[in-house]
């Protein structure tokens, strides 16, 4: 009897690990959504160099712009709000 409330225990601590981690996930993700819409002017699902404005900066752009193509894409700001 004891085991088994062991047991249980065990794995609700491990599918509480799972839900934390998947939704950290998730936020990043959500918050990029947020400053695509906040940011996007022309609607390309990308920010451009001319359409950085808070949160980001010029800094944070380069330092982001992992492919060096000039732009934000969602991937690289997921990348960014993951690595701070
Ligand atoms: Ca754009
Ligand atoms: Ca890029």
């Amino acid at each position: 009897m004891h085991n088994l409330v062991m047991l249980l225990a065990l794995l609700i601590s491990l599918f509480l690990t799972n839900c934390a981690s998947s939704r950290a996930s998730g936020d990043a993700e959500a918050r990029a959504d947020q400053i695509l819409q906040k940011l996007d002017e022309n609607n390309d699902s990308k920010i451009s160099k001319s359409e950085i404005k808070f949160p980001l900066n010029e800094k944070t752009f380069d330092k982001s712009d992992t492919n060096a193509d000039g732009y934000l894409e969602k991937a690289e700001i997921v990348a960014y709000i993951e690595s701070r």
